[in-house]
């Protein structure tokens, strides 16, 4: 990994595995490209920052080849329930823009990582200790694209050797960017609320069990992931990984314990919370833990804690 890309780097995940890279692998060797939220200023002043549409083959060829690139994290990608509100664009951004980025690679010697989620597993998926390999039947379109992207990466793999890896992330809770038109943005959007105004009113019901992972680990599982030795790699297109799994009620209840006023509503928005009962309660990520190591740092009192202090001083609150 000496010339990195990352697309959708102005995305949740984007924004903060570029500045983890920039320090790790030096500043100009990472190219972050965005295009619809405008970037953060250090994303845009500690490294080279471009504008790209991955749906645009010619622009990502042209990139690769400005920049020699060769390793693209490609996060570009509409969330859950943004892309059941617009079916078409979501297959759009998520499969064309996968399949530019895969055939760059293939031409240009590239790795890829590529980040699928719990949104590949669906209904008839066992919910509780969700195997590695299991049915993959999503019911949003958002998680087919997930499947059929896990699928697309393994063919470039076999066909012409594209060295692709990915993981499936749980909801992802970070200070720093906030997710977009996600189903387990509650996890984020709570603490704000909860340091600004002391109450939450959740989209979700109170017993809904996902699994989570704070940003920190979620960033470190895509380096770790992507300098592991491929020998190793018996799964690569993509692993299941976890690092804790609540419901909203247990958040609030943890929440308490740092602000006991804090208060929690429920008013449920039907189409998220029928994604949300798609989706596993608690994934087995052993074969990520046997493969290349994989080790969360951040349990739930740990992220709730920090999230609390980061919260605060970033609304000026502590
Ligand atoms: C979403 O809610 O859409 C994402 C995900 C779990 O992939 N956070």
């Amino acid at each position: 990994m000496e010339k990195i890309l990352v697309t959708g780097a102005t995305g949740q995940i984007g924004s903060e595995l570029t500045m983890a890279l920039r320090n790790r692998f030096g500043a100009a060797n990472v190219v972050a490209a965005g295009h619809s939220r405008p970037p953060l200023s250090h994303l845009r002043q500690s490294g080279p920052y471009c504008r790209l549409d991955v749906r645009d083959a010619e622009a990502v060829r042209q990139l690769v080849e400005d920049y020699q690139i060769d390793t693209i994290f490609h996060l570009a990608s509409l969330l859950s329930a943004v892309a059941e509100e617009k079916p078409r664009q979501a297959w759009d951004i998520n499969m064309n823009g996968l399949l530019n980025v895969l055939e760059v690679a293939r031409v240009h010697d590239c790795a890829v990582f590529f980040p699928s989620s719990i949104g590949a597993f669906g209904p008839g998926t066992p919910a509780m200790d969700t195997p590695q390999d299991t049915i993959q039947r999503p019911s949003t379109l958002y998680g087919i694209t997930k499947v059929s992207g896990e699928l697309l990466c393994d063919y470039y793999y076999h066909h012409f050797g594209v060295d692709t890896r990915g993981v499936r992330y749980p909801g992802l809770i970070s200070n720093i960017a906030l997710p977009g038109g996600g189903t387990t943005d509650y996890a984020v959007d709570i603490f704000y609320e909860a340091v600004k105004n002391g109450h939450y009113d959740c989209f979700l019901d109170a017993d809904t069990q996902l699994d989570m992972m704070y940003m920190p680990d979620a960033i470190g599982a895509a380096i770790q992931l992507m300098t592991a030795d491929s020998q190793k790699l018996r799964h690569r297109n993509a692993f299941n990984i976890t690092a804790m799994s609540f419901t909203p009620g247990q958040l609030a209840r943890e929440i308490q314990k740092h602000l006991p006023g804090f208060t929690i509503s429920y008013r449920v928005d039907p189409v998220r919370q029928v994604i949300a009962d798609s989706w596993p309660r608690h994934m087995d990520d052993s074969a990520a833990r046997a493969e290349w190591g994989w080790r969360p740092c951040f349990g739930l009192p740990e992220m709730v804690k920090d999230m609390l202090e980061k919260i605060a001083v970033k609304l000026d609150k502590s």
